[in-house]
């Protein structure tokens, strides 16, 4: 027995590694172990025998055991120690200088834009690029002959032959989705909607998919003088200046009434623009009262609410704001042009810490 004992303590204590430590315990105290044989041999003893070497076998086993087990913790404290080891990472070490990738200044536009209008209480909307109708035009005060139908060079999905639903079209304007937040949420609502839109128009000024938001504030008491300050305030801090003037001119569209066209005061003196100074001025965006029949396309009473909303080309004011020329050039992905334009993913846009540095 103490041959025994004396094998597999040092057989436990040299064992390297857990599935090692299995086999001698099952070579040890194992239904067909040593020691589960040497117990089975108690059975032809003498009682006297027995009495002895009973308990005797017992205290090995358990001696064996907790060995065993001792060694088993020890194994796994060492294994673990060494993934530590092996996983060690300085978090307050710097990032690496070099930069992997950049962000493109249209998602850096977008950004800036939610940042500025979060700021002044309003939430973001999205929803599918793929619109049907109803929410592209109908909902919006635009019938099937409404000649701004034939002008937005709308791109139509595929229907089978025989299919005479009216087609899928995707979407071309941000609108849909205030339709979509008018029904789900109703009144008040005040949201803008960042994205992609789809019209079929390609030369130096237009592309087939390009992106733009819409604001939309729906209330009581709501007039033109809240769309003036909205808008006064936002291109304020787009263009991150302290003052600029507004030129409201009457324009029209089917889903607002009144409706305006918004120019912005600007110079181009020695050719490059600066907004806020000078007596040019730069078209940027239309806007009007929410007309009151697409109130109630969305499910909400015009007698009780109203509201204002506008459409802002994303692409443009990115391009005026970052110096940057040629249009089709956002959409090329031309590494240099995007290492050159760029924006430090890093850098996240917010109102405190100047919204484009
Ligand atoms: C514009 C100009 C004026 C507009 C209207 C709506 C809605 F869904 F509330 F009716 N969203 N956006 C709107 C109004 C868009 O883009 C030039």
């Amino acid at each position: 027995m103490d041959d025994l004992r004396e094998k597999y303590l040092t057989l436990i204590k040299d064992a390297g590694d857990e599935s090692g430590l299995e086999e001698l315990r099952v070579q040890a105290v194992g239904k067909k172990g040593e020691i589960s044989l040497k117990m089975r041999e108690l059975g032809k003893m003498t009682p006297e025998e027995r009495q002895v070497a009973g308990p005797a076998l017992n205290a090995l086993k358990d001696e064996i055991n907790a060995a065993l087990a001792a060694k088993k913790a020890a194994l796994a404290d060492a294994a673990l120690e060494e993934r530590l080891a092996s996983e060690w990472l300085d978090v307050t070490l710097p990032v690496r200088p070099q930069r992997r990738g950049s962000i493109h200044p249209i998602s850096q536009t977008m950004e800036e834009i939610s940042a500025i209008f979060a700021d002044m209480g309003f939430s973001v909307a999205e929803g599918g690029q793929i619109e049907n109708d109803w929410y592209n035009f109908d909902a919006l005060n635009i019938p099937g002959h409404h000649p701004a139908r034939a002008e937005m060079d709308t791109f139509y999905m595929h229907r089978d032959a025989g299919d005479n639903r009216p087609p899928h079209v995707l979407r071309t304007h941000t609108s849909p989705v205030q339709i979509r937040h008018m029904e789900a949420h109703g009144a008040p609502c005040r949201i803008i909607c960042p994205g992609r839109v789809y019209r079929a128009d390609y030369d130096q000024t237009h592309t087939p998919m390009f992106h733009q938001f819409e604001g939309l504030c729906i209330d009581k008491d709501i007039s033109m003088a809240n769309l003036k300050w909205t808008l006064e305030e936002f291109v304020k801090a787009f263009f991150e200046v302290d003052h600029v003037e507004l030129r409201f001119r009457a324009s029209h569209f089917p889903f607002t009434e009144p409706s305006a066209e918004v120019d912005i005061q600007c110079s181009w003196e020695g050719g490059v623009l600066k907004v806020g100074e000078g007596d040019d001025w730069l078209e940027i965006l239309g806007s009007g009262m929410v007309h009151p029949k697409v109130l109630q396309n969305s499910g909400i009473d015009p007698n009780e609410w109203q509201g204002f909303a506008f459409g802002v080309g994303i692409d443009r004011i990115a391009m005026l704001k970052y110096g940057i020329p040629d249009l089709r050039a956002f959409f090329d992905a031309d590494l240099r042009w995007l290492r050159h334009y760029g924006f430090n993913s890093l850098d996240v846009p917010a109102l405190h810490s100047g919204l484009s540095r």
